[in-house]
């Protein structure tokens, strides 16, 4: 290797014990003061909202990985840069360190509910890295014999065996602090709670299902990660329901504090809900239908007595994310709650445990709080939460959805009778009717499974008789007010998409 390729992989060396070191002492301090994950907590709430748009629309639910892959990447190529540098004058070297880990402190002393503990990780791992610095890059040394040596050339040479202890340092280092800093203690404690049954069990569609290969299954498969996840949270928030509060105060009579198990004592319902992301696309996955349990928000909303003007409900999470719900869900009927369990287990952790909102009807980012630590009581004229700061709109009901399960565009489909099925959903509203039409024909009804409220998606398949060929299918779906999904499309800003989804289909 030439000797800029040897620096350039010093330089890498160096950055990754910095990296690994930080995040062994993040482990210690908490996870979410791990450089990285600052950095890219930072990021992503100074990203514009188109770029941040164009995340989700690219990367889904991996928008959160590729954007440490990203920040990964690019501190790559700058170690690299700063590494050969380095073999001339260190002092580059030290000075990229040093600004990296200004860059850390401040990302994460300025994150929402840090201390300046959050501060030493970055400290720490900048100083492993000067270390490291040191004895990779040693000083030019004459290499022959006493008698016939010459003055060294100026400049640095790469220790081969130091930049490998430094590439082993921070691989235990970052391997140790992966382990300590997960969510195994809380994972442990969420496995042993056993929650008390509800006092009102809604109706079930479980068992009422279509039978269609490749429909989405009215129930989602929370277990094995099926449920979609969608939030800004880079490490995910770790709260020991023993030391749990949800305060509820702001404009009310009487403000309330009330631990986990108090809230378990409150009396609990069970529903079957489809929640989805505003950020759905046309055709889109974010959604999900799960088994609710929880504490009607209604019910604690009469224990606090808010004032006549508070007609906003913001949810504050543990991460400080917040969101905006209007008060008045509270009292149309639907069954708005602080949801504890999901599919008869406590909620998981990458959807809320021990404590999540959620509302029938509206999107998640106005009503669908994780790790929820507090109820403030609020006006749309005073607070606006954390996407509307961002231009999303600040009321955002729900929009009518249908999609294309089956067939899809890259399996075969043979001629004859072939089923055509999704999903659609209009929650509040209900759907009252999915259509389907093969290359701009006629309209044809398509058959809906058996509802149990307008709050749950609902499954349809229409039989096709497939001919050779190539044909474009759509959907759309009217909801039970009479409402018929607009064909006109629009991106998910700021407000929901909208459009009939469609899908090309080889027949042969
Ligand atoms: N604390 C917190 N809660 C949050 C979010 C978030 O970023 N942080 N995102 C919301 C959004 S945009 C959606 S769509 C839902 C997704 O819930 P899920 O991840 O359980 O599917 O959570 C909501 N609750
Ligand atoms: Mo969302």
């Amino acid at each position: 290797m030439s000797t800029r390729g040897r620096s350039a992989v010093a330089g890498l060396a160096c950055a990754a014990v910095a990296i690994g070191v930080a995040e062994l002492a993040a482990a210690v301090v908490t996870p979410a003061s791990a450089p990285v994950v600052a950095v890219g907590a930072a990021v992503i709430t100074f990203t514009p909202e188109p770029v941040k748009e164009f995340a989700i629309a690219v990367f889904g639910v991996y928008d959160k990985l590729a954007l440490v892959a990203g920040i990964g990447l690019i501190l790559a190529i700058i170690a690299a840069v700063i590494g050969v540098a380095c073999a001339r004058r260190p002092w580059i070297g030290y000075g990229g360190l040093a600004g990296f880990g200004l860059l850390g402190v401040v990302a994460a002393v300025t994150r929402p509910g840090s201390s300046p503990w959050w501060a030493l990780p970055s400290l720490i791992g900048v100083l492993a890295a000067m270390l490291a610095l040191r004895l990779v890059f040693r000083r030019r040394v004459a290499l022959d014999g006493p008698e016939t040596a010459r003055p060294p050339v100026p400049g640095r040479d790469v220790d081969r065996r130091g930049v490998l202890i430094g590439f082993g340092v921070a691989g235990v280092a970052g391997l140790a602090g992966w382990r300590v800093g997960g969510t195994d203690d809380i994972e442990r404690i969420r496995s042993t709670i056993e929650l008390p049954r509800a006092r009102s069990v809604g109706p079930s569609a479980v068992g009422k299902a279509l039978d269609v290969k490749g429909i989405t299954p009215y129930l989602t498969d929370t277990a094995n990660d099926g449920f979609y996840r969608i939030d800004t949270a880079l490490t995910l928030p770790r709260i020991d329901p023993g030391k749990y509060r949800l305060r509820i105060g702001g404009r009310v009579a009487e403000p309330l504090s009330l631990s986990y198990q108090e809230l378990l004592d409150l009396p609990l319902v069970e529903r079957e809900i489809t929640l989805s992301c505003v950020s759905n696309e046309v055709g889109g996955e974010l959604a999900g239908t799960a088994r609710w349990l929880g504490v009607p928000l209604k019910d604690l909303l009469d224990m606090v007595k808010p004032d006549a003007g508070a007609d906003q409900i913001v949810g504050r999470s543990a991460d400080g994310w917040t969101c905006g719900t209007p008060t008045k869900v509270c009292s149309d009927g639907r069954d708005a709650m602080l949801a504890v369990g999901m599919d008869g287990e406590p909620l998981p952790i990458r959807h809320g445990f021990p404590v999540r909102m959620l509302v029938p009807g509206l999107y998640g980012y106005v009503s669908a709080t994780k790790w929820l630590v507090e109820l403030e009581l609020s006006s749309f004229d005073d607070f606006d939460a954390y996407w509307v700061r961002r231009g999303w709109d600040a009321e955002a009901p729900i929009k009518t959805f249908s999609r294309i399960d089956t067939p899809t565009a890259t399996k075969r489909v043979k001629p004859g009778r072939t089923p055509v099925a999704g999903i659609a959903w209009a929650q509040r509203r209900g759907i009252g009717a999915v259509e389907v039409r093969v290359d701009d024909g006629d309209w044809r009804e398509a058959e809906l499974a058996p509802v149990i409220s307008t709050d749950t998606w609902r499954q349809w398949v229409l039989a096709w008789d497939a001919t050779p060929g190539r044909h474009r299918l759509e959907v759309r779906a009217t909801d039970e007010s009479g409402d018929t999904q607009p064909e006109k499309r629009v991106t998910p800003f700021p407000n929901g998409a909208t459009g009939w989804h469609s899908v090309l289909v080889n027949v042969e």
